[in-house]
């Protein structure tokens, strides 16, 4: 697991560099952008299953035959195991925001992952969906909560959905 101080020392002791400006302006950003990160995770926190909630009501909203016989949601263990997914993501998305790095995403979340989806049938549009769903919610939460620029938001989400989507070759 690395986050953004670690990953940038990591890089500059390999070239034996001492940190520069680049450097220095990267990690004033990630410091700057420091207080308003652990609010969005302690709100993330606070509030997980009631974003995992509505997200699921609004992705089986959008796509109601997730639900149906045919659809990948239905019965209960499937539905659960839907939820509890949304949950890992919302959850592991709280860690990488911490971070200010994405390769918690990569290592715990990402890795094999399409690969299991495919192979039980777990759509992954849909999938998607349900991520681009919590992003809004916990960004409007947090905007709501007067965290000014919400931008950083969105990277561990979109990071995932991006995954997710790459077609293998
Ligand atoms: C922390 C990292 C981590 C992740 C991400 C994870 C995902 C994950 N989701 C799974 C299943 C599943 N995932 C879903 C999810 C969905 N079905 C839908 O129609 C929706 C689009 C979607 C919810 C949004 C479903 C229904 C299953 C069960 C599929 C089956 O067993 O037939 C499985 C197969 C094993 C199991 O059922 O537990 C894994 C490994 N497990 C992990 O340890």
């Amino acid at each position: 697991m690395r986050d953004a101080v670690t990953n940038l020392i990591k890089s500059y002791d390999i070239s034996g560099r001492y940190l520069d400006r680049n450097a220095i302006d990267s990690l004033k950003a990630y410091f700057e952008s420091g207080t308003a990160r652990v609010a969005v995770a302690t709100m993330i926190s606070a509030n997980a299953a009631s974003i995992v909630k509505e997200a699921s009501a609004k992705l089986f909203e959008q796509v109601p035959e997730l639900l149906r016989p045919s659809g990948n949601a239905y019965t209960t263990r499937r539905y659960s195991a839907c939820l509890r997914d949304l949950d890992y993501y919302l959850r592991y998305a709280s860690y990488a925001l911490v971070a200010g790095d994405m390769n918690v995403l990569n290592e715990r979340v990402l890795q094999g992952l399409r690969e299991t989806y495919n192979s039980l049938g777990v759509p992954i549009g849909p999938t998607v969906v349900g991520i681009q769903i919590m992003k809004d919610l916990v960004k409007e939460m947090a905007s709501e909560s007067g965290v000014a620029d919400t931008s950083f938001v969105d990277e561990p989400f979109e990071h995932m959905s991006r995954d997710l989507s790459e077609v293998s070759v």
